[in-house]
């Protein structure tokens, strides 16, 4: 997949002289290269001390306070919209210069609104807290230490919004408890070491280039493979059983039996393999015009969520995306037009297209209908192709993603004015509903 244009770069060859070796040994030379070693060593075993010795443990905690300054907005209702996003990023930003810099082995790693709801004084805010700790650290008595911090910061910081210090309550969680309290714990990226995964890792590789995505940073991903034919289609995970793909991915072949699912960054050696069970496809599909490109595969046994195996989030149907919003798209597929499936799989940020513009004459002339979503960049140049087919493009709101579009179709991969159409997710929410329960 993620059809990027490849880079050639001149080589420049250094013209290397080369001295006699007595002449290069001397006495000072042979100094500075022994000093310069020693210290690439001892900054070495600095870092793995570092990382080795230095056992942190994280330790969650559910704060709950009243803001007096902010009027109740009823959007904040629902945590995809606008006012509850902005708000919520205004109250991060808050608590991380709350948190920030405090001194001692205390360190803030996040924090995370999960609700704002009304109250006769302004506001409460409802909001997980992570922080890192020596584990020798007990989490009754780090919320002492987090209690002094915030106490101390409302007399002497200037901050934006005014709490309530009477107000403030603090529990310690644990990880289960906090992963729930996220959103039901769908769309959310943890790293081995169970620290939270944030977007911009993503940001950055595409801006360095098209690497390939590491174990866990799309753990929603999963192979569609026939039997004895391999990958045909990504899919994404949306429960323990049930998997969001396209439709089209069974023209071939509509045989549960005949169909496997692999989780993982690589086909060849996936981390969990899994029979499929029930295949439905939209009832609407038409072959011809593309439309409802949707399908549900249900495996035969569920799978553990895990750090590297995790469902995505699916979006509430009147979520709407702005024009340019910039979006994920990931698969196994080609890297060429017509090229073969890629064994590591790879991501491409890519941006929203208005219906309107991809409905222009020189761009699909009317193709794109109402189930559609058009999402890659006029000039081509990145975009999905065969083989991601039925895999995510997946939206980035505060560190949760949600699925808003499955890979459909396009006229060729990365041409110009021929972005990539996807099937919108937010239009077939209640489709997903009637057969999943989801
Ligand atoms: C395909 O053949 C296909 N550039 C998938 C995506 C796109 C084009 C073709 C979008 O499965």
């Amino acid at each position: 997949m993620m059809y990027e244009p490849l880079e050639f770069s001149e080589a420049d060859y250094p013209q290397v002289e080369y001295q006699r070796r007595e002449q290069f040994w001397d006495p000072i030379r042979l100094a500075i290269f022994t000093l310069v070693i020693a210290a690439i060593i001892g900054i070495a075993i600095g870092i793995v001390t570092h990382f080795v010795v230095e056992d942190d443990k994280s330790f969650y905690y559910l704060a709950s306070f009243q803001v007096t300054n902010i009027k109740y907005n009823e959007n904040y209702g629902m945590r995809t919209s606008k006012e509850f996003t902005q708000r919520s990023l205004q109250i991060e930003r808050m608590m991380s210069r709350i948190f920030q810099r405090s001194s001692g082995p205390l360190r803030f790693i996040k924090s995370h609104v999960i609700k704002i709801s009304p109250d006769a004084n302004g506001v409460t805010i409802l909001t997980v807290l992570m922080f890192r700790y020596p584990s020798t650290g007990n989490a009754e008595r780090i919320k002492t230490k987090i209690e002094n911090i915030l106490y101390q910061s409302l007399k002497t910081k200037q901050l934006p919004f005014t709490i309530n210090k009477s107000s403030f309550t603090l529990t310690s969680i644990d990880n289960k408890k906090m992963r729930n309290l996220l959103n039901n714990r769908c769309g959310i990226r943890m790293t081995p070491s169970n620290m939270p995964l944030p977007a911009f890792t993503s940001t950055e590789r595409i801006i360095q280039g098209r690497e390939t995505s590491v174990e866990g940073e799309w753990p929603w991903q999963a192979s569609l493979q026939l039997k004895g034919a391999g990958h045909q289609c990504g899919a994404s995970l949306i429960s323990n059983t049930w998997l969001l793909t396209a439709a089209h991915c069974f023209r071939r072949n509509k045989d549960p039996s005949q169909w496997i699912v692999t989780f993982g960054t690589t086909i060849t050696s996936p981390i969990v393999r899994r029979s499929v069970g029930r295949i439905i496809l939209h009832e609407n599909y038409r072959r011809e015009t593309n439309e409802n490109d949707i399908a549900l595969a249900q495996l035969t046994t569920r799978v553990e969520f895990s750090n590297v195996v995790q469902r995505v989030c699916l979006p509430d149907s009147s979520i709407k995306l702005p024009p340019k919003t910039s979006v994920f798209v990931t698969g196994f597929g080609s890297i060429v037009d017509d090229g073969p499936t890629q064994n590591n799989l790879r991501q491409a940020r890519v941006e929203t297209i208005s219906t309107d513009v991809c409905n222009r004459k020189d761009v699909y002339d009317g193709l794109i209908t109402s189930g559609m979503l058009c999402a890659g960049f006029m000039e081509g140049k990145v975009d999905a192709c065969k083989g991601d087919s039925g895999g995510p493009l997946v939206y980035d709101n505060r560190d949760i993603w949600y699925i808003v579009g499955i890979v459909s179709w396009g006229q060729s991969c990365a041409l110009p004015k021929k972005p990539g159409v996807y099937t919108k997710v937010s239009q077939y929410r209640g489709w997903i509903a009637s057969k999943t329960g989801i």
